[in-house]
């Protein structure tokens, strides 16, 4: 079985993009967009949320390394939205099986409830990562962690206005963000299946966090919509390697003009950065 972390390197190179793509498909958003995909009952939802995915899929498959699916936009409207993620999934597990999907959920509970959070994550969904919070701890996080080809994205320093209200807390000489980098990667990361969530918009906490998790694979959310500075992310966040980001757009791209245009626009920044930043 191939980890996540294979899959992503051979995409990673064949499309040779660090961009994730983030279907945040806001119902009302794309009723409201260009094309007017129908929403008013929960059959035509179902049908406008599939093929809005699929076409923005269409349009990006070889420019990305992951989709990322944000649950929130599906549960939102119910069962009918369940069932979009779900065949959004399925979709791509068919036409693109070489392109993994990241489900965007930040669950955890105690253990035992965690148990059906990834049966429904990597068994229903056939998803290859998922986000959790840190705050139960490893103990609770295990159902995840014990997944060793899956992917576990821990919330780390986020990319929100008062991401630091807890994360920044002062503890002992630390900071609480940098004592969840450090737990994950070395206590965390038994079966190197751990990642991390640092936000775009603090590129100063992403040098903090990658000095801390070395190579670590960060899923790095921010990037268009909320502002956050591309040049001052990489420069921040690349590992040894030059690789080690998974760059994250969702409004920016799918509710862009031209979603092609604007995931290849974000490829290519990235692609020349690392030209001229190439590793010694
Ligand atoms: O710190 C985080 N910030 C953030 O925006 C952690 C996240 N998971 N996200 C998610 O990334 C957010 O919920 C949304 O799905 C995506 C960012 O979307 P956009 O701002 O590019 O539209």
């Amino acid at each position: 079985m191939m980890t996540f972390q294979e899959k992503l390197d051979k995409i990673v190179k064949k499309n040779k993009s660090l961009v994730c793509v983030g279907l945040d498909s806001d119902i009302e958003k794309i009723s409201s967009g260009e094309k007017k995909y129908p929403i008013s009952t929960p059959t035509e939802q179902y049908l406008s949320l599939l093929s809005f995915n699929k076409s923005i899929i269409e349009a990006t498959a070889d420019l990305v390394c992951s989709y990322k699916l944000n649950t929130a936009f599906y549960e939102s409207i119910g069962h009918e939205g369940i069932n979009a993620l779900k065949d959004t999934c399925d979709y791509l597990v068919q036409k693109y099986p070489e392109i993994p999907i990241i489900i965007d959920a930040k669950r955890a509970d105690i253990g035992n409830t965690n148990k059906g959070y990834v049966q429904f994550i990597f068994t229903y969904l056939s998803a290859d990562a998922v986000t959790v919070q840190p705050y139960l701890g490893e103990e609770a996080i295990r159902p995840f962690l014990e997944m060793k080809d899956k992917g576990v994205i821990v919330l780390c320093r986020t990319s929100n206005s008062g991401a630091g209200e807890f994360q920044d807390l002062k503890v002992g000489d630390t900071t609480l963000y940098k004592i969840v980098a450090k737990n994950v990667a070395e206590k965390w990361n038994k079966n190197k299946n751990c990642m991390l969530v640092v936000g775009a918009t603090y590129p100063q906490e992403l040098k903090e966090v990658r000095s801390i998790v070395g190579d670590m694979t960060l899923l790095i959310p921010g990037i268009g919509a909320q502002g956050g500075d591309l040049q001052a992310t990489l420069k921040a966040g690349l590992n040894s390697k030059k690789r080690g980001l998974i760059i994250n757009s969702s409004r920016g791209i799918i509710f862009a003009k031209n979603p092609r245009d604007e995931a290849m626009m974000l490829r290519n920044s990235i692609n020349k950065f690392l030209i001229s930043n190439r590793p010694n």
